[in-house]
């Protein structure tokens, strides 16, 4: 007998995707670079399905049936390369290699364009859901060529999470545009906890709450328009008291927070694409800030207002959830019209509503919410931007003033909401009828000549600003 599917890579996601595909009766190949693993993994879980676990590549390889897929699951980087350069020369013309470990959409591409070139496909594909997600059920994001799909697709369909009956994976576009959206999903994420730490800390220490009443706040929450993974696993963690000191487990965890990178890499490519993205990379800064002790400690006594609780007033907590739900849909449109705007420059040509479709289950940003931006993008596929969705835009506009209130309170009280006020003023930007931007084209044309356009007329101007300040048609 043959697998259907391999893995190589049997660390925690590897070893429990593989149990995945065992446990939809799909019989699977293993390999790990170190042998142990792979021995473990049958060891440990053999009853669950049929292995065929194997030493050496080549034996891996030849217990495949054809055409051969393998997916690869190492630590992301010189690994993912290294287990190409094993594999690739033992496979054959339509072979696929399919990598789901967290690579940068750029390494997709080149990694796709040369195995092409030797008749392989290469599939980068975005997994989410952590290791629980990988064994029961990931939101799956898997790019590469159409032919690829139509032989992968079905095996990655049948472990992926499911929205009632419909799978929470399709075929994202070509070469690296599966990762590119995991990437997105993943800066996503960031806004997302980024926006619900913020609310936490104004219920907190303006609203005088405690951690455990914060808990039941989010639960009350998580039954509403707000309902999702995150809110719910927040409630468990400010719930959570600490063994050994009795105290909130919250307080006794450094406050600094760490990051793996894809955050940072979201906000990299939104700068290429030049997409305003920014409550994912306030949400990235944010953690880089706290994670500066240095900086904070030397900082510690510039002078401020410290926040009174009890002063938000009576309405707060009913503000506070309409500040992170408008915040909310602010950081899906911008994360949206990042997608959108790769789609275009690399002709991926991704349908978005999809995307809010797979994300519906399985993944980290898993959200009642995701089935409204499905609609919206189904119902106008080309949706310059979320908020004038009418479910969105009417969000929005219920939520304005307590939006306006939270953000006013939070500066007067000395709360850094980064997330909360960068999401209005982006509003706002958007919104406006005039932005100040006139006034930065002038002073661009001042220093360096760089011209304007007029409201009144075609063309490009330029002001003599150095003589007589005359303009002149550029
Ligand atoms: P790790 O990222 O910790 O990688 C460990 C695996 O990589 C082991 O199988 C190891 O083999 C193998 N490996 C390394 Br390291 N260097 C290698 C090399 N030069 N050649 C061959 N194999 C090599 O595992 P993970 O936490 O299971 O994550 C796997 C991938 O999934 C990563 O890309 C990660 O970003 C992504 N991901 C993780 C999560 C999550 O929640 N953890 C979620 C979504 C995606 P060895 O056993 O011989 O050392």
């Amino acid at each position: 007998e043959k697998a259907q599917i391999g893995v190589t890579g049997l660390a925690v996601m590897g070893r429990n995707l593989a149990r995945n595909f065992a446990r939809h009766g799909h019989t699977v190949a293993l390999h790990n670079r170190s042998y142990g693993r792979t021995k473990e993994l049958v060891e440990a879980y053999g009853h669950e399905g049929t292995f065929i676990p194997s030493e050496r590549a080549e034996d891996f390889v030849a217990s495949l049936e054809r055409p051969r897929r393998v997916v690869i699951m190492v630590k992301a980087g010189k690994a993912t390369d290294a287990v190409i350069d094993e594999f690739a020369p033992l496979l054959e013309e339509g072979d696929m290699l399919i990598d789901a470990g967290n690579a940068h959409f750029a390494d997709t591409r080149r990694r796709e364009a040369a195995l092409k070139e030797r008749g392989l496909h290469f599939v980068g594909t975005g997994v989410s859901g952590g290791e629980e997600g990988a064994l029961h059920g990931p939101s799956i994001m898997p790019g590469g060529s159409k032919e690829s799909y139509e032989s992968l697709g079905p095996l990655l369909e049948d472990i992926s999470a499911k929205v009632d009956g419909e799978p929470c994976c399709v075929h994202v576009g070509p070469d690296g545009a599966g990762h590119f959206v995991k990437m997105v999903h993943n800066g996503i994420e960031y806004a997302d906890m980024q926006l619900i730490a913020e609310a936490y800390d104004l219920l907190r220490s303006v609203g005088g709450h405690s951690p455990a009443e914060i808990a039941e706040i989010f639960k009350g929450w998580n039954e509403g328009r707000l309902g999702s993974y995150l809110i719910e696993i927040t409630a468990e963690v400010l719930k959570q008291i600490d063994a050994e000191t009795g105290k909130p487990f919250v307080d006794i965890v450094v406050d600094q927070a760490e990051q793996k990178g894809t955050g940072r890499w979201t906000v990299q490519a939104a700068l290429d694409l030049g997409v305003p993205v920014s409550g994912i990379a306030e949400s990235v800064f944010a953690r880089a800030l706290s994670g500066d002790p240095k900086v904070r400690a030397a900082a510690a006594d510039l002078p401020g207002p410290t926040a009174t609780a009890g002063s938000g007033g009576a309405d707060l907590q009913a503000d506070v959830e309409q500040a992170l739900f408008a915040s909310k849909i602010v950081a899906y449109a911008q994360g949206f019209q990042q997608i959108q705007a790769a789609s275009a420059e690399y002709g991926w040509d991704i349908d978005p509503g999809q995307m809010a479709k797979i994300w519906r289950d399985g993944c980290i940003i898993r959200a009642k919410f995701l089935d409204f931006i499905k609609q919206a993008f189904d119902k106008s596929p080309d949706l310059p931007s979320l908020l004038v969705d009418e479910y969105f835009l009417d969000a929005v506009s219920g939520a304005q003033e307590a939006w306006r209130r939270v953000v006013a309170t939070a500066a007067q009280q000395g709360i850094p909401a980064p997330g909360f006020a960068s999401a209005l003023a982006y509003y706002d930007g958007l919104r406006a009828k005039r932005l100040p931007a006139a006034l930065i084209q002038g002073q661009r044309d001042f220093f360096g000549a760089h011209t304007y356009r007029r409201v009144d007329k075609d063309g490009a101007f330029h002001t003599m600003w150095g003589a007589e300040r005359n303009e002149v048609s550029a």
